[in-house]
């Protein structure tokens, strides 16, 4: 599939679809995003690109959650637990008691109360909305923070993708009056969801997760889900819940209602992570090495003079760098490299860093008073006049936007084809087993039945029901409607497990 790689040994990477988590981690410590070396397992150092790609996707993400009609706020949570308040509600602790990283001693003194580390925030925040909701004035509450939070992940730890310090755990909490307040924030956080996957070019499938597979003390939960290249396993990179009253009935979370009785608040809260950063990188990439959507790049174009003779140096690098000025006055983010390299060592540089577009200026350049683009993604060039700056600066806009759109449209596709339908337990089994991606199944929903399916495939896992087969298909208002299982499919359905009446296909597939 990849053509002939002549760069440098020490430039190349493993390829992407095959060795995809080596490819990985090559990709995240020779680009400057994350140094995964530190002596614990399980946690990285984000350096100073990866922190600027990291800060352009959070903030996606903060403008989404405030500018909702009724905006979220952002707090500030402490991520120390008193263990009787960790411990308050049974549900969630069980499923996150084998999880939990315990403080026991302050210096030598050992602790009276041991100290849990957030591995997410609900305990640590719902006895403080106790104290603050005490009307339905008070409502609806909508609360989000982005913080680290801690799980001693037993399984495999990879960089990125499954760490014991989430160092960005996006985390969004709200109360509402009535369970149907819920229901709409669970179509909004879906909403904010989709739209911020989608900035980042992502493509993804949505699933209402299996009751064995809900967030420990959640009613349901709505699980994202990107299908990673080469061997088409699904990562999970959001989930949003309905916590109905659970939590409330723990936390004491009341108000007065206009009849003046107390009652309890309806809660869900959705969460991201490092995840999300780390799909963009894999999805996009290549084996050459990043592609940054331009929306987020740090670097959105760079300028590279073509450096042959010395009669012109002088006159390329001055054009390059009023270039470089003219990207600055247009917000295009932009770098001049004007370092010794050979042009040679300069492009496969800036295109393993992944930005999007590179603009040349040669000794025949300079004679046509032109330059040369070269996008990162399919390499096109384009020669553009340097006759008027403006329409310059709108052209090379152009082709950033093009790109962006591009990346997403390649993806989804490669996201449909790797979604197929089988009413026959072997032929699923098999799709399943030959990395073809995920497969939809008529299913009882029973978790025996589950399980008798998941012995048959090593790593064969239900995804949930589909909440929607594709984000690009056609959107109805009401899509959501269906969050609560209501029927996906007319014809006559029967479980390829147990051979009963179904209604409903079901997701099944590997995952990371
Ligand atoms: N309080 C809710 C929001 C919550 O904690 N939900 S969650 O457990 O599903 O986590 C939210 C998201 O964090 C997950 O969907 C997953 O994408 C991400 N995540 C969970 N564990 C992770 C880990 N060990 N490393 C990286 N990301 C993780």
């Amino acid at each position: 599939m990849t053509k002939k790689d002549n760069r440098p040994e020490e430039m190349k990477l493993p390829d992407r679809d095959e060795h995809l988590i080596d490819w990985l981690n090559k990709v995240l410590l020779r680009t400057d995003i994350l140094d995964y070396r530190y002596n614990l397992k399980g946690c990285g150092v984000w350096k100073g690109y990866g922190f600027k790609l990291r800060r352009n996707i959070m903030k996606i993400i903060r403008d989404l959650l405030e500018d909702t009609e009724i905006p979220h706020e952002e707090y500030l949570f402490p991520l120390l637990i008193p263990e009787p308040q960790f411990m308050k509600e049974a549900k969630h602790v069980k499923g996150f008691e084998e999880e939990v990283y315990w403080i026991t001693h302050g210096g030598t003194t050992p602790l009276d109360v041991k100290l849990a580390l957030r591995p997410t925030s609900e305990t640590v925040m719902y006895p403080m909305f106790s104290l603050w909701i005490r009307s339905h004035q008070d409502l609806p509450l909508k609360t989000y923070q982005i913080v680290n939070c801690f799980r001693w992940e037993g399984k495999n730890t990879r960089p990125m993708l499954r760490v014991r310090e989430i160092t960005t755990f996006k985390e969004a909490h709200t109360v509402h009056a009535t369970a149907e307040g819920a229901e709409d924030q669970i179509i909004e956080a879906l909403d904010i969801y989709k739209r911020f996957f989608n900035d980042l070019g992502l493509s993804y499938i949505i699933n209402t997760r299996p009751k064995w597979d809900t967030f420990p003390g959640a009613d349901y939960t709505i699980a994202f889900d990107v299908l990673f290249p080469g061997r088409n396993r699904a990562l999970q990179i959001g989930t949003v819940h309905n916590l109905g009253t659970t939590f409330a009935k723990t936390f004491d979370i009341k108000y007065e209602n206009l009849e003046g009785d107390m009652t309890y608040g309806y809660q869900t809260c959705y969460g991201i992570s490092e995840r999300v950063i780390a799909s963009v990188i894999v999805q996009h990439g290549d084996d050459q090495g990043l592609i940054l959507p331009p929306n987020i790049a740090p670097i959105q174009v760079v300028v590279i003079p073509i450096l042959f003779k010395k009669a012109d140096e002088v006159k390329i690098i001055e054009t390059c760098r009023n270039i470089k000025g003219f990207l600055d006055k247009a917000g295009i983010r932009a770098k001049l490299d004007e370092s010794q390299q050979s042009p040679g060592a300069k492009f496969y540089h800036w295109e393993q860093k992944g930005i999007p577009l590179r603009i040349e200026v040669g000794p025949r350049d300079l004679k046509k008073n032109q330059m040369v683009t070269v996008r990162r993604d399919n390499r096109e060039k384009q020669f553009i006049s340097l006759d008027n700056i403006k329409e310059t600066g709108d052209r090379i806009k152009k082709i950033l936007n093009d790109l962006n759109d591009d990346l997403r449209k390649s993806l989804a596709s490669n996201t449909r084809e790797a979604i197929s339908r089988s009413n026959d337990m072997d032929e699923a089994i098999e799709l399943v087993e030959n990395d073809k991606g995920v497969v939809e199944i008529p299913f009882c929903g029973s978790e025996d039945c589950a399980s008798e399916l998941e012995k048959r495939c090593d790593g064969l896992k239900f995804l949930g029901i589909p909440v929607r087969y594709m984000d690009f298909y056609d959107e109805s208002e009401n899509e959501y409607g269906e969050l609560n299982g209501k029927s996906l499919a007319n014809d006559e359905l029967f479980c390829i497990i147990c051979s009963k009446r179904t209604d409903k296909y079901w997701t099944i597939g590997r995952s990371y």
